[in-house]
């Protein structure tokens, strides 16, 4: 990396804006982020960044509402480096991204019924390896900058794990992001942010103290529309594999239905997914009123025009 003191400057001067500048920047540039088969195709749009505080209580809250395997920051930096809590000094963030899908690829697979449009498969492949290069880029810049900092993500601890519900992790990118005020999780899962749920996370945990963003949803689940009270059931209709009710996500049926799509002949004879790769699938984030905004923030919108309040039915 061209650590020029031109932009060493730039970091001192102002690091939260730098980190976020950096992020976009390499998101826009990086020949990663383009398909080389395919007219070099952009899979991801502008992406956006937030910070969380690595001590605030929702991380150990984490632990009994997913389980007690998984880290806090503390936790993640200090086994990355091989060091006791106690030697983890100081406060802590966690910068955390949304890389929203292209429109192109949206459109694609708001066009399929069962499984998911080449685009849509390919951003699931190739844009997460791109989200891996961008991972590591952000950590590079921080060690560059004389500090701690891990993709938990990335590290040999990281591990999914299954319970009765189906797969969990040791390090869910989305409760990170959720801490960061991102957004909020909803009926079918998926995470809805201002750009959004058809989109992929990235998180990176350091020693850098950064200015917390603020987090304005009123509950875990407050973007969805079924949660306001709203009879809306398009990613129940959406899904192929009948995973998604009004009780919430199967993730069992979910997992199963990736899985018989990502490695059928069928899939790798369309030319979806190479032997090792997974298909995707994500019917439920498209072609739905949470694709590509937040559909609170529009009915909040349409309802102050008509003078009514929204409230949400669960905190
Ligand atoms: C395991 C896994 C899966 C499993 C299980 C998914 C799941 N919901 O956990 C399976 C195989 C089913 C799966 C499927 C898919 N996945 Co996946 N998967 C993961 C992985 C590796 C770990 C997720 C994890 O640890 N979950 C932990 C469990 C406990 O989370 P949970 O059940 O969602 O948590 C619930 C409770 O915590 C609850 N809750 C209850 N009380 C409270 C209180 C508070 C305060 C809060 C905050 C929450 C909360 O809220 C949550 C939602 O119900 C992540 C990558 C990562 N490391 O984060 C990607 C990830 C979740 N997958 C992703 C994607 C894109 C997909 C697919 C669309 C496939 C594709 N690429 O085409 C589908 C979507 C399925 C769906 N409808 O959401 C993205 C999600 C992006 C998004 N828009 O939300 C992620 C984050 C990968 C990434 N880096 O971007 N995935
Ligand atoms: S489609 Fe409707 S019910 Fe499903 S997650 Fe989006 S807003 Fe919620
Ligand atoms: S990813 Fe596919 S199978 Fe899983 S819930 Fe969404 S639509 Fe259903």
């Amino acid at each position: 990396m061209n650590l020029t003191p031109t932009v060493a400057r730039r970091f001192q001067a102002n690091p939260a804006q730098f980190l976020e500048q950096e992020i976009k920047e390499f998101v826009r540039t990086d020949p990663g982020n383009r398909l080389p088969f395919l007219d070099d195709y952009v899979m991801w749009s502008e992406p956006l960044v937030r910070f969380a505080d690595g001590d605030d209580p929702l991380f150990t809250q984490y632990k009994t509402i997913i389980a007690p395997t998984h880290l806090t920051p503390r936790e993640a930096l200090a086994q990355a480096y091989d060091k006791s809590l106690d030697e983890v000094q100081g406060r802590l963030a966690v910068i955390s991204w949304i890389l929203p899908a292209a429109e192109e690829t949206r459109k694609s697979n708001r066009a399929e019924r069962d499984v998911p449009s080449r685009l849509w498969s390919h951003t699931r492949w190739y844009g997460e390896e791109f989200n891996e290069k961008l991972r590591e880029y952000v950590v590079e810049l921080l060690t560059e900058m004389g500090h701690m900092a891990v993709a938990p993500f990335l590290q040999p601890y990281f591990k999914v794990f299954a319970n009765e519900n189906g797969p969990y992790s040791n390090w869910s990118e989305r409760h990170a992001a959720y801490v960061a005020g991102h957004g909020t999780f909803s009926l079918s899962d998926g995470f809805i942010t201002e750009a959004g749920i058809a989109h992929r996370v990235g998180n990176v945990v350091t020693d850098l103290e950064l200015p917390a963003s603020p987090r304005t949803a009123t509950g875990p689940y407050s973007n969805c529309l079924f949660d306001v009270g709203v009879n809306c059931r398009a990613c129940i209709i959406r899904c192929p594999a009948d995973a998604i009710s009004e009780k919430g996500h199967d993730k069992i049926k979910c997992q199963q239905y990736l899985n018989d799509i990502g490695y059928s002949s069928e899939a790798l004879k369309a030319g979806y997914v190479n032997e090792t790769s997974v298909a995707g699938c994500g019917l439920c984030q498209t072609k739905v009123p949470c694709e590509f905004q937040n559909p609170i923030t529009k009915l909040k919108r349409k309802k102050r025009w008509q003078g009514i309040q929204v409230i949400p039915h669960k905190a």
